[in-house]
């Protein structure tokens, strides 16, 4: 049975609690643009099933405004939209107002320490990615990651499992040897799809999902005296994610536990 050898992240929602962020940034924009589109709480959980801005721009038209005509081409019209969105998106990370969730960077170090290899697999834009790393994580985190695999450097973005098969690739690593760390069940299902086990922890949007298929499911990775609550699966009397539990997590699931 494959060892595990690396750990694949997820970003929204599971390094930190960035929906909000991005939600905030598309009304931003939609008021700038002179717009009366107004995307709440709600309304945004329900446009998250669509995955990547610009696509969840282009279903938000054709299901709520099929009357709405762009001042140019759709496509060029929504790439300008969300390139704007991507830059304010940039300067609210950059301000550091937004925290990684509770033990990620303990959880990255330890495994770092540990040497576990490390990749990024997001459908959000590069920058996105960049911005909150070298904000809230570290400076030099960008480093730590061998492949930062995100947005349309793949033709399909999650659920489909394009990105997890281009991250292994890079890493040149079989499924077997990753572990995918998750908040939604997209991102479950194109884990699963590329052949990696996955342990998801719920984040705001994402709670009360179904992720059938996860190892396990946990609230967040949790820290020494902030425990992690089960969602489901075992976590054999762990109280937060360690590399041991992340270890006996992927050997239960190549076992088909
Ligand atoms: C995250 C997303 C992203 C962001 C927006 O999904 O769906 O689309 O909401 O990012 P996941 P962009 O966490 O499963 O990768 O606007 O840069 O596309
Ligand atoms: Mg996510």
């Amino acid at each position: 049975m494959s060892e595990l050898k690396a750990l694949l992240f997820d970003v929204d929602g599971t390094l930190a609690e960035t929906e909000e962020v991005h939600r905030e940034a598309f009304n931003h924009l939609f008021a700038e643009y002179g717009l009366d589109w107004v995307w709440d709480r709600d309304l945004y959980r329900e446009l998250l099933a669509v995955t990547g801005g610009k696509e969840r721009i282009r279903h938000y038209i054709e299901r709520y405004h099929p009357e709405f005509r762009p001042p140019k081409d759709l496509d060029s019209f929504i790439a300008e939209l969300h390139a704007a969105k991507t830059r304010k998106y940039g300067e609210i990370i950059a301000s550091g107002r937004v925290p990684l969730r509770p033990g990620v960077r303990r959880l990255l170090e330890e495994a770092r320490a540990e040497g576990l290899r490390l990749g990024i697999t997001t459908t959000t834009s590069p920058d996105n990615v960049r911005v909150l790393l070298e904000t809230s994580l570290s400076p030099e985190s960008l480093d730590w990651f061998e492949v930062i695999a995100a947005g349309a450097v793949v033709p399909n973005k999650k659920p489909a499992p394009d990105i997890y098969l281009y991250a292994l690739e890079q890493m040149e690593l079989e499924p077997g040897a990753c572990l995918a760390i998750e908040d939604s069940y997209n991102g479950v299902r194109s884990a699963l799809g590329a052949g990696i086990p996955v342990l998801v922890t719920a984040s705001a949007y994402t709670e009360g999902e179904d992720f059938n298929g996860a190892a396990l499911v946990v609230d967040q990775l949790g820290e020494p005296g902030q425990p992690f609550r089960v969602l489901s699966g075992e976590a054999g009397g762990a109280q937060w994610v360690t590399p041991a539990l992340l270890r006996e997590v992927h050997a239960r699931s190549l076992a088909g536990q």
